[in-house]
């Protein structure tokens, strides 16, 4: 009873995902409905993919195994547009105000799919929610012209108003592409700038593809003005973390793997961590909870050095923000991300909340959509006990 006040408390708090896999947060209903009816098909064994599914402890490399069956299951442009719908609606019923979502746009010539016609099916997915106002192109800021118009109401300062998610789109460069490849998502990205596509992303199984591939395509996309997000030391690679983090992305995602130089790099950059603690513990690539390095703690719940330095990220005040990476495939939710990071750091509401609040600053989004999000944060600050 006490346990479920609490999460409650983590599910009304208004929250911004900023690192969310579109097929990794797929919802296990949908995943096991949608393999059922191509089993039916003989398109795939049904029982295969079940077990591959409900399998709960998985390391990194299985992670990608799994990503690949759902990818077999998931792209075809209505179902596209169905988990876009489905995801979204999920983050907006635990108050994400503010999400970033991101997807690796697919081409698929058997299924007819190019990777303009794969994202015009994610933003048709955005248009299709009906919980929740999406809020998504700069033109849709306050209420004037929303991407849609649905929505159940919600109270806000004591007067009636329609929930409202704000939603930014990360086209996601996947590491086995090559320079052209990634050329073409950056080009695609530009050219959807106006349904609210802001950024690239790199990402991808870590142990496959060279930093070198990707570089002139996100070189490219700097220099037009998309924000950029790298996947960064999921794996032990001091090179190429070295390399991403003098490029000076606009965040970084995991920062698992650093060592003594890479967390020095990384405190003096200022470039914001997107954290993905379950994530990072199904996969192994940090050996537990305690360990993390949102602020490692010793048996005496005081913070320990890690690789030599203190990798203690929260209370050396570096830009942070608590992420889910894949709802589905993890089983989780950013409501529970903060009542982890809570119940294990030892942090009270008022620290949480703030630590939510100050995610307003890395959102790759213009003022506007900032100012919006302060007023919505400081709204509810008033309201939570
Ligand atoms: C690296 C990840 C990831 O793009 O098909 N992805 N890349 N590390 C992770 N941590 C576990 N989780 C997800 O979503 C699935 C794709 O996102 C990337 C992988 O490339 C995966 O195939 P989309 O919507």
């Amino acid at each position: 009873m006490e346990k479920q006040r609490d999460m409650d408390w983590w599910v009304s708090m208004p929250k911004i995902e900023l690192h969310a896999h579109l097929n990794g947060s797929i919802r296990n209903s949908t995943l096991l409905e949608l393999a059922k009816g191509l089993g039916e098909k003989g398109t795939i064994v049904f029982s295969d993919v079940e077990q591959a599914i409900l399998k709960s402890d998985r390391s990194l490399q299985e992670v990608f195994k799994l990503f690949d069956l759902i990818h077999m299951v998931t792209t075809d442009l209505q179902t596209v547009t169905r988990i876009t719908k489905e995801v979204v609606e999920d983050f907006a019923a635990e108050n994400v105000v503010y999400l970033e979502l991101r997807t690796t746009p697919k081409k698929n010539d058997l299924k007819g799919m190019s990777k303009r016609s794969y994202m015009e099916a994610v933003v048709k997915g955005l248009r299709d929610v009906t919980t929740v106002e999406v809020g998504l192109a700069p033109q849709d800021l306050g209420m004037g012209n929303p991407v849609n118009s649905g929505g159940s109401g919600n109270l806000c300062n004591g007067t009636a108003r329609k929930q409202k998610i704000y939603v930014r789109l990360l086209l996601s460069i996947d590491r086995r592409e090559t320079t052209d490849s990634a050329m073409e998502t950056v080009k695609l990205a530009l050219e959807m700038r106006h349904l609210g596509v802001t950024g690239i992303d790199l990402s991808g199984n870590p142990i496959v593809g060279e930093w070198a591939t990707f570089l002139p395509a996100l070189q490219f996309a700097r220099e037009e003005g998309l924000s950029i997000t790298l996947h960064c030391g999921e794996v032990p690679n001091t090179e190429e973390i070295q390399s991403m983090l003098d490029f000076l992305p606009g965040r970084i995602g995991h920062a698992c793997c650093f060592g003594e130089e890479e967390w020095r790099k990384l405190k003096s950059s200022k470039i914001p961590v997107e954290i993905c603690l379950t994530s990072n513990i199904c996969t192994e690539t940090i050996s537990s909870f305690d360990l993390h390095h949102f602020g490692c703690l010793d048996d005496n719940n005081m913070y320990v050095q890690c690789a030599g330095i203190a990798a203690d990220l929260h209370k050396a005040k570096h830009p942070i923000v608590l992420c889910t990476d894949d709802t589905g495939v993890f089983s989780t939710s950013l409501s529970r991300e903060y009542a982890l990071a809570a119940s294990t750091f030892g942090l009270g509401r008022s620290n949480m909340f703030q630590l939510a609040q100050n995610a307003i600053d890395f959102v790759f989004a213009d003022d506007a959509v900032k100012t919006e999000l302060r007023e919505i944060f400081y709204s509810a600050e008033t309201k939570l006990d």
